[in-house]
């Protein structure tokens, strides 16, 4: 016996927002919830499985018209001539009372009723579905303990839509809590809402899928459904498919100072091509986050647009897959103008010029290195040093003979204090 566990296909979710940038491949992202579902239906059909359950918020909310209700019909109707059943809990975004339109559903689908949980026994299989959809869009109670009691002899199914934070009254999407769900002894509780896939628990299998197509930046990886095998009683194989035709991603590339505006479009290729990798026929939407200390932050400064040009210049090298870029953002600092800010009468201009003279003076280094930095480690708490990795008998300190690792040593603290203050992480 197979199933597809299936949750959070919001149809026809709207793309907010994204008619503002040109270029967008609009038609596949307002198209990529629709194709999820093709697939799922391709998916279904290629496996032989004997049902589907779709665990709430099918739907994104209340059609536009009835394009979308006819829409998902037909898939239903490609199911239906393979004698494939589907299994349909309402949840938040498509709740009895949310959808005003109507399409009369084929026979070949169950939508479970919304006054109170139902079983569906399938004979032929030993399976019962036990489901109860949402009435409305706010359902502050655990819907759980109204679930009927388990089939014996038959491997049970819990279909529900829920948080899952078991903070009954605080909640408006049906709470409940694993061991809430572990009591009722069911073998698979299907679960939906939570649009990233989780394995709650391995025994019963408790699952969230995750949504069916990532909708926007923060829904970033592989999105799918889960195909379970049930093997015998209380044995199954279960593994996720990926289906998106979308993939979001959200890359942070960290420049260093010495990147040029030339080296920039092959460094940001260099890491979409890992990301995007493995990611089967998708189009891959990016959010680039540009980070690091870089001189390219004045020249953004001057040009505005340089570098979200020079990321889609990159985008468009990257071999063997599509790849849209849908935003770039930057957290950028300036390199620090040491020369200008020796000639400051402040801490950073006292700290530059100390640094100059402990270049200058290899005594004055050695004896910094011997007589203030000892002095200041050896009161440095053992638990400071637990936190850095160092252990108090076996400093990290290069030894007081090697001038030139000492040297890199006082430069590196240079680098992250003069770092830190200018990004005003730290203040003096
Ligand atoms: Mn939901």
């Amino acid at each position: 016996m197979r199933f597809i566990h299936a949750a959070d296909l919001h149809i026809d979710s709207p793309l907010r927002g994204l008619s503002r940038y040109e270029g967008a491949p609009l038609d596949q992202l307002r198209g990529a919830t629709r194709r999820a579902l093709e697939r799922l239906v391709e998916l279904a059909i290629d496996e032989k499985v004997d049902f589907v359950l779709i665990a709430g918020d099918l739907y994104d909310r209340d059609w536009l018209d009835f394009h979308t209700g006819l829409f998902v019909r037909e898939q239903m109707v490609r199911l239906r001539q393979k004698n494939i059943q589907v299994f349909i809990v309402q949840g938040n975004h498509d709740a009895q009372g949310v959808i005003t339109h109507q399409v009369p559903w084929p026979d070949n689908v169950k939508v479970f009723a919304y006054k109170k949980a139902e079983t569906v026994r399938m004979d032929g299989l030993s399976v019962a579905i036990h489901g109860h959809s949402f009435s409305n869009r706010e359902m502050p109670d655990d819907l759980v303990p109204g679930y009927p009691a388990p089939v014996p002899g038959f491997f049970n199914i819990g279909l529900l839509h829920t948080s899952l934070t078991g903070i009954v009254g605080h909640d408006t999407y049906a709470p409940t809590s694993l061991p809430v769900l572990k009591t009722k002894g069911y073998d698979y509780w299907a679960l939906g809402h939570i649009h990233a896939r989780q394995v709650v628990c391995e025994q019963p299998r408790v699952v969230f899928p995750g949504n069916l197509q990532g909708r926007h930046a923060r829904e970033t990886g592989p999105k799918g459904c889960e195909l379970v095998e049930v093997l015998g009683a209380g044995v199954l194989e279960a593994r996720f498919v990926p289906l998106d035709v979308v993939r979001w991603h959200q890359l942070q590339i960290d420049l260093v100072p010495t990147l040029t505006l030339d080296d920039l479009p092959r460094h940001v290729t260099q890491a979409l091509q890992m990301a995007v990798t493995s990611a089967g026929d998708a189009l891959h939407a990016v959010r680039v986050l540009l980070s690091g200390e870089s001189p390219l932050q004045a020249l953004e400064a001057r040009l505005p647009g340089s570098l979200a040009a020079a990321v889609q210049a990159a985008a468009q090298d990257v071999i063997g897959a599509e790849v849209w870029i849908e935003q770039v953002k930057l957290d950028l600092r300036s390199p620090v103008d040491r020369a200008q800010l020796a000639l400051g009468n402040d801490a950073l201009g006292e700290l530059v010029r100390w640094v100059d003279v402990l270049s200058a003076d290899s005594q004055a280094l050695t004896a910094f290195c011997r007589n203030t930095l000892s002095e200041v480690l050896t009161k440095v708490p053992p638990e400071v040093h637990a936190a850095v990795g160092l252990e108090a008998e076996s400093l990290d300190m290069p030894s007081l003979d090697d001038g030139a690792a000492l040297l890199a040593l006082v430069k590196a603290a240079e680098a992250t204090l003069l770092a830190r203050l200018n990004t005003g992480e730290v203040r003096l």
